[in-house]
């Protein structure tokens, strides 16, 4: 790891940040080479630019280096599609190639992430962990730790699975459409949508993964319903998701018999919601999640403060929430 000369204690003006950064930056450089003072380059690496979420958040994180532009560069990356895992993989490796300051990272896989991350940390960059939490047992094999910025999806998806509650009988069939099987996120989410429907006495007849993407959420939604033509409900991990699941229920001619709810409150998902297509979904505020991230990296450049997890908002989306917007 390189070495990095603490900043004085008493600063604690973000602005300060670009400044100290900049005088470790020159302090690092080899003697004898002739380059000036740098703001830090903060690289962002997202998951999959095809799903809105994500989209958001790139845009987010734009919006606020433009508006902080005297005090740190953006490189923002994503990935085609929710389990490219290898070339998510591939991104962090040209992140460490360009020497970074920090890396902002929403992991799509929360175990094969973990190898590259503890290289860049190796590398003397800054880690910070968004979105989708890395395996706590992974890290503690890897020997890292990684600051996680980032809602409870737990609590996020429990919250939607209670206002579907509200529609449901005891004994109500309802399954659940998981995300990628690897992450964190994904797992928690069920969790909260089983804490909800075991509080409901509704019974999950299925939780299958349709991997985060609204084809393989329409075909694997498609199978249950013919499996089980009295489903009540679909539980989905997140929006894109839901719309093949809304998709599927058009195509049975069940849109009104079988109630959707999702996970992060994409254009498309609000305007199901106000259609009544959607019951609820969860906005984890995919705009500000990256920014969180950002100045977290900002202030462990500045005062190299010891990583601690920090929870970022989570709130329940319906047509009324949003009628009231
Ligand atoms: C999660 C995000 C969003 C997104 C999903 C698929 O990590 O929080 O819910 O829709 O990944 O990329």
């Amino acid at each position: 790891m390189k070495s990095r000369p603490g900043p004085p204690a008493s600063s604690s003006a973000l602005a300060l940040a670009a400044a100290l950064a900049a005088v470790w930056v020159t302090a690092c450089k080899p003697a004898g080479e002739n380059v000036g003072p740098r703001k830090p380059r903060i690289a962002l690496v997202m998951k999959s630019l095809a799903n809105e979420f994500f989209l958001t958040m790139e845009n987010g994180a734009k919006a606020h280096q433009q508006a902080h532009a005297d005090q740190y560069d953006l490189l923002a990356n994503g990935i085609k599609d929710e389990l490219d895992v290898g070339r998510q993989v591939e991104l962090v490796e040209q992140m460490i190639a360009q020497k970074v300051d920090a890396l902002v990272i929403a992991p799509a896989d929360s175990k094969a992430l973990v190898p590259v991350c503890k290289k860049a940390r190796q590398a003397g960059i800054v880690v910070v962990n968004i979105d989708n939490k890395f395996d706590d047992a992974v890290l503690a094999q890897a020997g890292v730790k990684f600051p996680f910025v980032g809602p409870d999806n737990r609590k996020g998806a429990r919250a939607v699975g209670e206002y579907l509650a509200r529609r449901l009988k005891p004994g109500d069939k309802v399954a659940i459409l998981e995300g990628a099987p690897n992450a964190f996120n994904a797992i928690q989410r069920k969790l909260g949508f089983e804490d909800a429907m075991k509080a409901a006495g509704a019974q999950i007849v299925s939780s299958q993964s349709g991997f985060w993407e609204t084809d393989k959420a329409n075909q694997v939604a498609a199978a249950i319903l013919t499996v089980h033509p009295d489903l009540r409900a679909f539980l989905c991990a997140n929006d894109s998701m839901a719309l093949g699941a809304v998709a599927a229920l058009r195509a049975a001619g069940k849109l009104d018999q079988v109630l959707v709810v999702g996970y992060d409150n994409i254009a498309a998902v609000q305007q199901l919601l106000r259609e009544g297509r959607v019951l609820a979904t969860a906005d984890q505020h995919a705009d500000r999640l990256a920014v969180f991230g950002i100045e977290y990296a900002l202030e462990m450049l500045r005062t190299r403060a010891a990583p601690a997890d920090r929870e970022t908002p989570v709130d329940l989306i319906t047509r009324e929430t949003l009628a009231a917007q």
